[in-house]
């Protein structure tokens, strides 16, 4: 790969480059990726200035709240957008609003589907994907990736003196991929993939997925679940980039084996770490939110609140659906078999356990509404009556003269007030048992968390330690039952459990970790592994791991359920020591850290774009390296691993020049028995 190579220029300007970046979930939140480009934009757009524009298909609902339309100031980028329109491309090109800033330039790709059957045919003819009709996302993958293929190529026939690096995620953005290379386009590409398709859905069958990777049928696999052509670009994408990289060891190795090419290096994804100039400011935070969890939890249990908010524990998962991968079948168990424990051994701490995951619903349920107005009502009331009582006290008091008796209570409360109260009392009557679930699902019979509720009979009974409270949507502040935004919930638990089967990545528990938020997670999450790999005793850092490789599945069960049984056991100290620890991890996850993998792969494109330019520079480090070390806990004596210089997961493997991926002895946490 390091001889010149005729397509690209090797007079560009390699130091001054320009960066697009393409993804369909810009300005557009839908899952992972929007987190990932979101949160990274601050380190970007500040290594890169306007030199970087992210691209993505636009949302007009979306875009309208979040980004600010600006009318191009780079000539190159004004001629490129002024051709494409002249053709009928409708593009908004502007300011994402959002820390950082950056460039966007969003391609509306309704305005072209009078050209999917052609470019469907183009993309047969040149590549060899078939795209057969009826499946809607395949179709936009296609249009997007046309439009992004046909403004690179408009760009660097305007733009001759920059080198221009084209950063892909995820099949959908993949198809302009194998199209630069046949259009000979002068950029230099990389591509990310943050899942593979194959893998998501064998995962979530019933195959003992990491001990069969080196044997599946990869086709034929495809072509039995209806993905063939998906898996076609896909695999296209991985095949014609100039960098091909994952999240992951754990997806790197996947993707040699399912994709069939190795990974130059893995790019981890960061956060972008709030430092507060206090440092138990994310303590009191964790404090006030707690507060608004318990006041959802007092009208949910109405009638029922017979356990004491200074003895509950708030554990949660969330995520996207995937009842299997996201491990939430693995998670109910677990909160069964802990309710055992905590009964067993007299524990006065009750755990409510809330799933967050956006499932088909049609409407908040009745009872949910309820529990909320009910103790609103009786607030109200209360305070009512508290205002009277200190009213009559204060007026008692201006005529009191020594010798008089002290006022009685009994004649500050008046019959008036009695009978209001009565009446929220009986109001908080309920012949039920609080509900499983806040909303209406469009199919509750087959749900399967529902049906694994019933299984192992977590009914919220008063005498269950453990309570579940499933909310099938994903959480926001405007919401009338509980109205809080995803972070300031998480904020407000104690315990993130997150125990995945399939999971390249795992943004989840590290939200928890930067919150100062103890998690479980697996060791088949990208994020268990690093971890894994970085910390020694992990667990007095409030990131717990349990083991659902070597183990079977109902030994990795009981790990899961002890983990929880020994949190539950631990004082408010403990607690507060430990979030204090687990807080400190946050570095370990700043887009400031690992975006270095990042800077790595965009030079390891430049050099295999432009050799010519690094003549000369072979010895050069020409990326500082990182190094920090985790210090020891204040309290408990710990032994992270001495691992100065190779701290973050692409500093393992090997995002150099002179190779040809990784290789499986690279793949670092992740190796088969
Ligand atoms: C934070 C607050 C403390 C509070 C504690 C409760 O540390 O700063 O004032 O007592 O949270 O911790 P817990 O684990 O019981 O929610
Ligand atoms: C994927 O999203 P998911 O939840 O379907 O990408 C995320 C961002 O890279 C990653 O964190 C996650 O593990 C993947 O699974």
């Amino acid at each position: 790969m390091s001889e010149t190579d005729s397509i690209h220029s090797q007079n560009r300007d390699i130091r001054d480059h320009y960066l697009f970046e393409c993804a369909t979930e810009v300005a557009n939140r839908v899952g992972g990726i929007y987190s990932v480009i979101k949160s990274k934009a601050p380190v970007t757009t500040a290594e890169y200035g306007d030199r970087y524009c992210l691209i993505g298909p636009l949302n007009r609902a979306s875009a309208a709240v979040e980004v600010e339309a600006l009318t191009p100031t780079n000539p190159h980028l004004a001629k490129t957008i002024e051709q494409m329109e002249e053709r009928g491309i409708s593009i908004v090109y502007g300011r994402w609003l959002i820390e950082g800033a950056p460039r966007v330039l969003l391609f509306d790709t309704k305005t072209a589907y009078r050209f999917l059957d052609e470019w469907k045919a183009d993309l047969w003819n040149t590549a060899g994907i078939p795209s057969p009709p009826g499946d809607d996302e395949t179709n936009e993958a296609v249009v997007f990736g046309y439009l992004v293929a046909w403004f690179l190529g408009e760009f660097v026939y305007h733009e001759k003196e920059k080198a221009v690096i084209a950063h892909f995620h995820e099949w959908l953005a993949g198809v302009a991929l194998p199209l630069c290379k046949r259009r000979r386009i002068d950029v230099t590409t990389i591509f990310t993939t943050h899942a593979t398709l194959l893998g998501r859905y064998l995962c979530a069958g019933s195959v003992d997925f990491y001990n069969n990777l080196q044997y599946f049928d990869v086709d034929a696999e495809a072509g039995k679940r209806g993905i063939y052509h998906r898996y076609c670009i896909e695999r296209a994408s991985a095949h014609s980039c100039d960098v091909f990289t994952t999240v992951s060891h754990i997806t790197a190795y996947e993707s040699e084996h399912l994709l069939k090419r190795k990974p130059d290096g893995v790019l981890p994804n960061g956060l972008n770490v709030t430092k507060f100039s206090a440092m138990h400011e994310f303590q009191n935070l964790h404090q006030q939110a707690k507060e608004k969890i318990h006041d959802f939890v007092r009208g949910h249990f109405y009638g029922h609140n017979d356990f004491d908010p200074e003895n509950t524990l708030y554990f949660f998962t969330a995520g996207r659906y995937e009842y299997r991968n996201k491990g939430v079948d693995m998670f109910i168990e677990s909160l069964a078999r802990l309710n055992h424990r905590l009964k067993s051994s007299g524990s006065k701490t009750t755990v409510v356990s809330f799933i967050i995951m956006p499932a088909q619903t049609q409407s908040l349920t009745v009872e949910a509404l309820k529990g909320q107005a009910v103790i609103k009502s009786l607030r109200d009331t209360v305070d009512v009556i508290e205002r009277g009582v200190g009213k009559r006290i204060f007026e008692r008091a201006l005529k009191w003269h020594d010798g008089d008796a002290m006022p009685d209570d009994k004649d500050l409360v008046t019959s008036q007030d009695r009978i209001l109260l009565r009446r929220r009392l009986f109001a908080m009557k309920r012949h039920g048992l609080p509900p499983i679930v806040t909303h209406n699902m469009a199919n509750d019979s087959e749900d399967p968390i529902l049906n694994q509720i019933r299984r192992v009979q977590l009914f919220n009974h008063p005498s269950d330690r453990v309570k579940i409270v499933f909310h099938p949507e994903f959480l926001n502040s405007a919401n009338p039952v509980l109205p809080m935004d995803y972070d300031d919930f998480v904020r407000g638990t104690h315990l993130g459990v997150f125990p995945s089967y399939y999971e390249p990545w795992g943004y989840t528990p590290a939200e928890c970790t930067v919150m100062g938020v103890p998690s479980i997670t697996t060791n088949l999450s990208g994020f268990g592994c690093y971890m894994e790999e970085l910390i020694e005793n992990s667990t007095d850092y409030g990131i717990y791991i349990v083991d659902r490789r070597m183990k079977g599945v109902d030994d990795s069960v009981n790990q899961l359920t002890s983990y929880m049984f020994d949190f539950a056991n631990k004082s408010r100290r403990q607690r507060i020591n430990q979030r204090n620890r687990t807080e400190r991890l946050s570095d370990l996850l700043d887009w400031k850290r690992m975006g270095m993998e990042y800077v790595k792969a965009r030079q390891l494109a430049l050099r295999r774009a432009y050799p010519v330019s690094f003549e000369g520079e072979e010895d050069e480090d020409f990326i500082p390296g990182v190094e920090q070390k985790i210090s020891r806990p204040f309290s408990v004596p710990g032994s992270p691993r001495d691992r100065s210089g190779m701290m973050t997961p692409g500093d393992f493997a090997s995002l150099q020049e002179g190779r040809e991926g990784l290789s499986t002895e690279d793949y670092v946490a992740w190796k088969l028995p």
